[in-house]
């Protein structure tokens, strides 16, 4: 029933003079409209949210180990994580997602191995691993929220996702738990 049917029967309502009987068929109208109204938003809002970087391939600076690869940052399960080896001669480690094709993010959500610790990081967008752009700036974050979630202002075209550990408190390591990435296709641009 298309969204204008479904107001037809309380408009013919409004007309007839109205009885106890047909009060019930009005609110259980009114109810069921209010529901549609409801879901319909929840359908409507639902691709935003869609993490659009479940299983895609990724690679890091480094692992720890294969049971801490680069796809168990982004493998859909909490319990699992990314770990870097942190030797001195890697730099800033890294972990990357090939989202396989452009896309106009809305934000990204990260949750790290730990809660109470502090990780300090970077989120930069590119669509070609040539030219990056920053997303979203945590190197001065002192936020020890486990899941935090970011919004981005301007992430137009990305294919590439890439988070850059900067720092992080004493005991912990560069290592990501899971990070899920919000958008949707782009709407100029295809990947390459
Ligand atoms: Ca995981």
């Amino acid at each position: 029933m298309s969204s204008k049917l479904c107001y037809i029967p309380l408009i013919q309502f409004l007309w007839i003079k109205p009885n106890p009987g047909s009060w019930f068929v009005c609110l259980a109208y009114v109810v069921a409209l209010a529901l549609g109204l409801v879901c319909g938003t929840a359908v409507a809002a639902s691709p935003e949210q869609q993490n659009i970087a479940l299983n895609k391939p990724a690679s890091a600076s480094s692992i720890e180990n294969d049971d801490q690869n680069a796809a168990k940052a982004n493998d859909g399960n909490d319990d699992t994580h990314w770990c870097a080896d942190d030797e001195p001669e890697n730099g800033a480690e890294w972990w990357q997602v090939d989202l396989e094709q452009r896309a106009d993010l809305t934000g990204c959500q990260i949750t790290f191995p730990y809660d109470g610790k502090q990780y300090r990081y970077k989120v930069e967008g590119s669509a070609d691993r040539k030219t990056w752009m920053m997303l979203s700036d945590q190197s001065q974050t002192t936020t020890r929220r486990r899941v935090q979630k970011l919004t981005f202002n301007q992430a137009a075209g990305i294919r590439y996702l890439r988070i850059t550990i900067t720092g992080f408190d004493e005991g912990c390591w560069a290592s990501i738990a899971e990070v899920k990435v919000f958008g949707h296709e782009a709407t100029t641009g295809k990947g390459q």
